[in-house]
Order: structure tokens, then sequence, then C-alpha cells
């Protein structure tokens, strides 16, 4: 790009050696905006991970909007499940297993580890 502009500047003269400076630097702005709209539409996908670690569900509570959906992962040497009752069920995860849901109704949403009911979360959906 920079041994184009300055084979330009021999060539074509300032005038036009000028245009395409500021024709990068346009371009350069463009990119700048397309960058931050990517990093926007990365916040808009609403993905949420709940960690699963020592017996636990980490953060035990979350609240989500509408749409989210929520990756479970199991850091445990021991199996695990997430499962709430009527909405959803994950199969045994293993370790460094993991389960998804995608929330699309707003409500509370309580979900526990069939093996180990002691291990309970709750996701709010909003
Ligand atoms: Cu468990």
């Amino acid at each position: 790009m920079i041994s184009a502009t300055l084979r330009s500047l021999g060539l074509l003269g300032p005038a036009f050696a000028a245009a395409m400076l500021l024709h990068v630097n346009f371009a350069s702005a463009e990119d700048a905006k397309v960058e931050t709209a990517k990093v926007e539409n990365t916040k808009a996908e609403d993905t949420t991970k709940v960690m699963i670690d020592n017996f636990t569900f980490e953060p035990p509570q979350l609240t989500v909007k509408v749409g989210t959906t929520v990756t479970w992962t199991n850091r445990d040497d021991i199996p695990h499940t997430v499962v709430s009752a009527g909405k959803f069920r994950s199969k045994t995860m293993d370790t460094d297993g993991t389960f998804s849901f995608t929330f699309t109704t707003a409500g509370e949403y309580k979900y526990f580890c069939s093996l180990h009911p002691h291990m309970t979360g709750t996701v709010k959906v909003e």
C-alpha cells in the first residue's frame, strides 16, 4: 500500500497522490466503523457461560435477556448434568463437556444436577 502510494506520487503528481492519501484515510475510518459494529454485534448475540466447578454452578444466579444462549461447561473430574424440570435437560457431561440452551421466554428457570441434586442454579430471563 505504501509503495503503491509512493509510485503514484512519482507517476501521477501531487494532486492524485493527495487524493490517494485522502482515500486511504477514509478507508481506515470505514474500517474502524466496521470494527466497532462487529464488537457491538458480538455483544448483541448474548452468549453467557456458566462453569461447573467443585460441585458448584458458577455463577449460581444469572440474569439474561430473552434470546440469550447459556452454555454450561463441566470443569470437574466428575460427570454432571443440567436439568430444569419441564424446560431443558442436558446429557451427562463428562470433564470439559458442554450444554447450551437458548432462553426464548422470560421467566425464572431453576435448575439442578440430576446426579447431585444439591447442586442448584437459577437463570432469570427478562
Ligand atoms: Cu453433578
